[in-house]
């Protein structure tokens, strides 16, 4: 019999990721949507006849109880975040909420219900913030400097709880940036690929950037969700770094998009102060040896193909039409 996935946060990029996946390997795939966003579930594109929806408030810790014991799922994947991290800033409260209440939540119905659901937690390579030492690995300590990284922090250790208290079967991926062609424009790989692009076609004159020297461990989200799934096959629940372990620069990235497009960047971008950053960290880089070895990780897309593949679909998405040019976050 095909096995049940319940995924939250189905609807973002590495809901779409993770769905395919899934999907492919003979689930039965199953997203939980607030009632008001359900239409969102058409973002997903052509996976949308093979997924069903599942309409519950995550803030509700019944309607959720409800959907874990009626659907018994083998496995459930929290990814749902506002995952922008400055946004955290304007709602604390509202992320923890959603962040660390959701996973509390679910991890409550699990134990409730009493079946053996394998849970995946979305944790963030933000939770261990003010680093003092690179590459951080699954044993070093977290400092979190923003109201997401904090929230995170708080569901990871919910989790741990859950794990260590009641024997659940739960573990978190530590993801460092992974990115693709379907992260929003306000994520800064989608801003510069389809800068680069707006540019190239003569859609847009400029592209205002905040840090260029700010650095960051990027890979391909598509690699990533193989991880959250492989977490979930191993006999014993474990935590997991996942990253490349290559720092690169906005410059670097910057360069690499513009490259692609045969324009030198300094002509086009400028710095703008509003999208300086005063919680930044700049050498949070992965040390994914633990996932090497138990795990088989090995990032399939290098960060210059994964540039390049990005802006040749935001070229080919503004030519035809399919975005404005100036949805630039
Ligand atoms: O920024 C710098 C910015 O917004 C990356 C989320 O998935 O990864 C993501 O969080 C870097 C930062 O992602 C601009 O200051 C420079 O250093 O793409 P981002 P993020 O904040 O690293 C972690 C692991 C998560 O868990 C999060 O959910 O780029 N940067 N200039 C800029 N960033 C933006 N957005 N826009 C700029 O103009």
């Amino acid at each position: 019999m095909a096995k049940t996935a319940l995924i939250t946060g189905i609807t973002g990029q590495d809901g779409y990721y993770l769905s395919r996946l899934l999907l492919e390997r003979g689930y039965s795939v199953i997203g939980l949507l607030p009632p008001q966003r359900s239409d969102s579930i058409a973002k997903l594109g052509a996976l949308v006849n093979e997924i069903q929806v599942c309409t519950v408030e995550l803030t509700d810790p019944v309607g959720l109880l409800k959907i874990v014991e009626q659907l018994q799922p083998q496995e459930i994947y929290n990814l749902a975040a506002p995952s922008f991290v400055p946004d955290s800033w304007n709602d604390p409260l509202g992320t923890l909420d959603l962040v660390t209440g959701t996973a509390t939540r679910l991890l409550a119905a699990v134990r409730q219900v009493g079946i053996d659901t394998r849970f995946y937690q979305a944790s963030t390579s933000e939770m261990f913030g003010q680093v003092r030492s690179s590459p951080q690995d699954e044993e070093t300590p977290f400092r979190p400097m923003n109201p997401y990284a904090a929230a995170k922090l708080h569901a990871h250790w919910t989790m741990v709880h859950h794990r260590q208290h009641y024997g659940l079967f739960a573990c978190s991926g530590i993801l460092y940036n992974h990115e693709s062609s379907r992260r929003p424009p306000n994520f800064v790989t989608r801003k510069v690929s389809l800068g680069a692009a707006a540019i190239k076609l003569g859609l847009r004159e400029t592209l205002e950037m905040g840090n260029l020297e700010a650095k960051r461990d990027w890979g391909y989200a598509g690699d990533y969700v193989e991880m959250m799934w492989r977490m979930l096959q191993t006999p014993e629940p474990e935590d997991y770094v996942i990253g490349t372990g290559q720092l690169h620069s906005v410059k670097e990235l910057v360069t690499a998009a513009f490259d692609c497009v045969g324009l030198d960047w300094n002509q086009y971008v400028v710095v703008n102060p509003k999208f300086l950053r005063t919680d930044e960290h700049f050498q949070l880089v992965a040390n994914p040896t633990k996932a090497n070895r138990n795990l088989g990780w090995k990032p399939q897309v290098s960060f210059e193909a994964l540039i390049e593949k990005m802006v040749m679909k935001d070229l080919e998405r503004l030519q035809s039409g399919k975005i404005a040019p100036d949805t630039v976050g």
